[in-house]
């Protein structure tokens, strides 16, 4: 990723340009970086923002973001100035509070931040962004504002989904021309595999699995299945929380980028762990894609293959909920067989059976047919960076 400026979609006079600060609290993992990160260059290059990524925890951030600078508290890339928010009171070296201000996933903004947006002579759009979720409520309390109870500002929620109603999901203009060219370019594809695993592109007639996932406790008789099926499978899997067990499971010390292993018909590669943009790479060569969390979900999606989620467990089982909903909008027009096999298969990723490939691979042309119609159908919800752009728009007027 280069650090120099891209050029806008819109070009703007800095001087008119909205100005936004995003706050990001990072819990764990790489999904509340990797969504603010992502909406943070939608708006600069799709809407000439003059944006500002506020977050705490610059080494998730660097990984999917290799040209940030750790030492630094303050540091422009890509055109968006990122501040390294060390303390709950700390915003910034000077106190300008932006015209749209987002709260990421309700982490909390500092008090003297808030205290001078109050202050401002314009008042500024408040937006908290929230969780991802597929569940039908979502519509109802979509852009709900809530007054602040001491300050004349009103924080306005800003819930992304997968159907009408809702803030939808992210998707760059510029996505769908991306995967063209890459799907329809040999030799980019070769390039890639060159460059990602050190190998050849696998024959024609191998199923090629992307595996990002948290751990779990069914990828043992998946690694099974694959390793005994009648047909070859090329396993691509980015260092991380699930790599612990592949090197269980090839009887290595252990299964970090670089490494490679057969067992009879499974074949597998760890990764390095890319920038966003050649995780969407990895995504268009795979011929199915287990991705987790929220942002890969998406990514998953505009990939148009099928996927497996395995979705961030909650305490009480809060997000299974969260998957049948998700499910219910996937697999809506899936016929039956096919509906209750990926149905089986999700659940069993998450916790409850044994997921069972080869009853997977049987409905594989109908799960392709469905996954590059559901691309289509998401799409008319239309692109989160743009609802929100948008909104905030008529807020300013
Ligand atoms: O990492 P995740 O599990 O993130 C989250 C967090 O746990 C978060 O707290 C939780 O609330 C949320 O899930 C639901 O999964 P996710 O969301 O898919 O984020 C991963 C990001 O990392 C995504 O932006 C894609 C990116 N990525 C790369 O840029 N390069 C890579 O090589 C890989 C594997 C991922």
């Amino acid at each position: 990723m280069s650090s120099a400026p891209p050029l806008p979609d819109h070009a703007a006079d800095a001087s008119t340009a909205i100005a936004c600060d995003i706050f990001c609290a990072v819990i764990d993992n790489f999904g509340d970086i990797g969504v603010c990160w992502r909406l943070a260059r939608q708006l600069a290059s799709e809407h000439g923002w003059q944006v500002r990524v506020f977050v705490d925890d610059l080494h998730a951030f660097q990984k999917l973001c290799p040209a940030l600078t750790l030492e630094r508290a303050r540091q422009t890339v890509s055109g968006i100035v990122v501040e390294h928010w060390r303390e709950p009171a700390h915003a910034g070296d000077t106190l300008e509070v932006a015209d749209v201000v987002i709260e990421a996933f309700g982490c909390e903004l500092p008090p003297v931040y808030v205290a001078a947006m109050a202050a401002r002579t314009r008042t500024p759009v408040w937006i908290n962004l929230e969780y991802l979720s597929a569940e039908d409520w979502v519509a109802d309390f979509h852009l709900r504002p809530s007054p602040h109870p001491r300050y004349a500002l009103t924080k306005t929620f800003f819930f992304p989904g997968l159907g009408p109603g809702t803030g939808g999901v992210l998707k760059e203009r510029h996505l769908d021309g991306a995967r063209a060219a890459f799907e329809s370019s040999p030799t980019a594809r070769e390039a890639w595999w060159r460059q990602a695993t050190g190998h050849a592109p696998p024959p024609a007639a191998a199923t090629v699995v992307s595996l990002f996932a948290y751990e779990n406790p069914a990828v043992d008789s998946l690694l099974e299945q694959w390793r005994d099926g009648a047909s070859p499978v090329v396993l691509l899997v980015p260092e991380g929380r699930i790599s612990g067990a592949l090197a269980r499971f090839f009887d290595l010390p252990s299964f970090a980028a670089g490494s490679h292993a057969v067992r009879g018909n499974l074949s597998a590669h760890a990764l390095a762990f890319t920038d966003q943009a050649g995780y969407d790479a990895l995504l268009w060569v795979s011929d199915i894609n287990f991705v987790r969390g929220e942002d890969s979900f998406v990514r998953a999606q505009w990939a148009a293959k099928p996927f497996v989620w395995h979705i961030y467990p909650q305490a009480d089982d809060a997000h299974l909920p969260k998957l049948d909903a998700a499910l219910a909008h996937y697999a809506r027009t899936l016929p039956a067989d096919a509906r209750d096999a990926l149905g089986r298969f999700w659940h069993a990723w998450n916790g409850a059976g044994r997921p069972d490939w080869a009853q997977l691979q049987r409905h594989a042309p109908a799960l392709e047919r469905r996954a590059g119609e559901w691309a289509g159908e998401l799409a008319q919800v239309g692109d989160l960076a743009g609802n929100l752009a948008l909104f905030a728009k008529t807020q300013l007027i």
